[in-house]
């Protein structure tokens, strides 16, 4: 079946981490991939191939929209709301290794919130979605990442904040918004980008980013994984080195 899918797209072949969007407010700020990372891919020794990604936000803030330019590259004016929940996969090579991202799109309408909110658990990153013409959707912005990590481990998951529709931001607005959204970045720990799914513009930085981040998270908590049940397994044969080294000395001294 894995022979069946079609080659991963020339733009989603992932060789150097892609930079951050501000420095006030990344993830991390180094300017490559983590040496442990590149080293444990280029011996293959990395097994992992998929992350959840959840996107949220209020209702009519563009994480439909952001999600289509990026997956099938267009644009619909018209609006049409998510029921419940879409879900989108997106297939990227990183460091040579076959990687995907599952996109969990929600709605963000009230009576869909507790459906919704049933798919948040197991998240590797969270991405919270405001509109940066509407100052209030970044006010609740806190409120929806405060749901969507009722589920999940807040020291393993990767924040997201991004500001959607920049083409309508007045400039003056815009970097009023902007300020707010950088402080609250570095108060939640989330790396902030602002978009626009209409023009497209940073949209597919932003997702090659999360890409590249959510890879070198995830392949370090593996091999930290196999590290220590590796230690353990050690820890194990010692004991039973111990067991039969007292079995021969009970043995021979009695
Ligand atoms: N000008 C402009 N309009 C946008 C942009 N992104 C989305 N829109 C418009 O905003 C409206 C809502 O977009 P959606 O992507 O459906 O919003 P949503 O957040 O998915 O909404 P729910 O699914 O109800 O939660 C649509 O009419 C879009 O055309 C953008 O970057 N610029
Ligand atoms: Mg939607």
């Amino acid at each position: 079946m894995m022979n069946s899918l079609p080659p991963v797209k020339g733009d989603r072949i992932i060789c150097e981490l892609p930079l951050y969007f501000t420095r006030d407010a990344a993830v991390h700020t180094k300017d490559g991939f983590n040496i442990t990372v590149r080293e444990a891919c280029q011996g293959q020794k990395t097994g992992l191939n998929v992350a959840k990604v959840i996107v949220v936000g209020d209702v009519g803030v563009g994480k439909t929209c952001l999600i289509n330019r990026f997956c099938k590259d267009s644009f619909d004016r018209t609006y049409k709301a998510t029921i419940g929940v879409d879900f989108e996969m997106e297939r990227f090579e990183v460091l040579g290794v076959p990687f995907s991202l599952q996109l969990w799109d929600t709605a963000g309408q009230e009576r869909f919130r507790c459906i919704a909110s049933t798919y948040y658990r197991g998240a590797q990153a969270i991405i919270v979605v405001f509109d940066l013409s509407n100052y209030e959707s970044l006010d609740h912005a806190r409120e929806w990442l405060e749901d969507a990590m009722r589920d999940n481990d807040p020291s393993s998951v990767l924040l997201f904040l991004v500001g959607t529709k920049k083409d309508l931001s007045h400039p003056d607005l815009l970097a009023q918004m902007e300020q707010e959204a950088i402080r609250l970045s570095e108060e939640i720990r989330a790396e902030y980008w602002a978009v626009s799914a209409l023009s497209g513009a940073s949209v597919r930085d932003f997702f090659l980013r999360v890409a590249s981040l959510t890879f070198e998270a995830t392949v370090l908590s593996e091999l930290e994984k196999n590290n220590s049940r590796r230690a353990g397994d050690i820890v194990k044969i010692s004991n039973n080195c111990d067991n039969n080294f007292k079995k021969r000395q009970s043995s021979c001294c009695h």
